[in-house]
């Protein structure tokens, strides 16, 4: 038995926690083998342990190479990384441009420059692996609320699916981050218009945020997003904002200062970054460098199930999964050269 099968297992007997991330899909009106999931149960992605430069102080004249170093936990995932990207920006972050790097055995290499001397520098890497999850760094260049959209950045891997087994109006296209100092920025863009219901259930929007997550505790598994922080938004009861976990999402209150704007398909909340942590003692500060987990979904959800006289409702019964992403570790950070003389 495979360790990551194991703790799967144990998991599953110890804890026995409902879930919107079963790994067989909940029966209701999107009960078919539905393509949309694609492999939201390969849910540990890929981390970056490591970015330097060389040479580390770079002269004009100079190529510049950047070494990075994506990795997947192979105790936990039998992916690998397949493309590592570099992203580089020499006008302060308004555009950037894409440089694929080669793999050298456990290291991936990109080259860049030379640049002109006092020139600033910024690239940010991202990392896939085969079942298209990602490392990705994001900077934090926001300056608005809703944020322009070259401050914002693919956070996770979807896109158009089969619109048969769901409407489009809970097909996920793309999921977008920014930051600045202090908060979240997110995007959420469907394939059609923002709605309030599908068939006869409301719909539920949600992006989750996990940090620690299952790279500090091997006991956990897909379904801790179940338990993330998670930005939503349910417009049959206009409920949004950034909440402690899904039952919050359903019967509590919001955390934090929310910003938020709906706009034809897309879906803007923003809220403090300190609000993803779940541990009190680890820092924001550690949290950024470390990066969180995050994914993000669309859900049936039949309220009507939540008023009952049951203490704690059956998630299994009341939620029902249309689409969801791939997950990515997201670090909200950005690496800077400062070109010599
Ligand atoms: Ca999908
Ligand atoms: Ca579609
Ligand atoms: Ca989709």
């Amino acid at each position: 038995m495979k360790k990551s099968t194991f703790y799967l297992c144990l998991t599953a007997i110890l804890l026995n926690i409902t879930t919107i991330m079963l790994a067989v899909e909940p029966p209701g009106i999107f009960d078919q083998d539905n393509p949309a999931f694609g492999t939201c149960n390969n849910d540990v992605p890929p981390e970056i342990l490591e970015v330097k430069i060389e040479p580390p102080q770079p002269k004009s004249k100079e190529k510049i190479k950047i070494i990075s170093k994506p990795w997947v936990d192979p105790f936990k995932s039998e992916a690998e990384i397949i493309k590592t990207s570099i992203f580089y920006s020499i006008d302060g972050m308004k555009t950037w441009e894409e440089t694929a790097s080669a793999q050298e055995g456990e290291y991936w290499i990109a080259e860049i420059g030379p640049f002109s001397p006092g020139l600033e520098v910024n690239f940010r890497v991202v990392a896939i692996d085969s079942e298209d999850n990602m490392a990705v760094e994001i900077p934090p260049t926001v300056t608005s609320f809703p944020p322009e959209d070259n401050t914002l950045f693919s956070a996770v891997i979807d896109g158009n699916d089969v619109p048969t087994y769901f409407p489009n109006n809970v097909d996920i296209l793309d999921v977008a981050l920014g930051f600045d100092d202090k908060l979240v920025y997110m995007k959420m863009t469907l394939e059609a218009k923002v709605s309030p219901t599908s068939g006869k259930l409301p719909n539920l929007y949600a992006a989750g945020f996990r940090y620690p997550d299952l790279r500090k505790n091997p006991i956990t598994w897909n379904h801790e997003l179940t338990d993330s922080r998670i930005m939503a938004y349910i417009p049959f009861i206009s409920k949004i904002g950034f909440f402690e976990n899904i039952m919050d999402v359903l019967t509590g209150n919001s955390l934090g200062t929310i910003k938020h704007k709906i706009t034809g398909n897309s879906i803007y909340i923003s809220s403090e970054i300190e609000k993803i942590n779940r541990d009190k003692n680890i820092s924001t500060e550690t949290m950024k460098k470390e990066g969180f987990k995050f994914a993000a979904a669309t859900i049936a959800v039949d309220l009507q199930g939540i008023n009952t006289n049951e203490e704690i409702p059956d998630l299994n019964k009341i939620i029902k999964l249309a689409d969801c992403t791939s997950f990515s570790i997201v670090y909200p950070k950005v690496h800077t050269i400062t070109i010599k003389e």
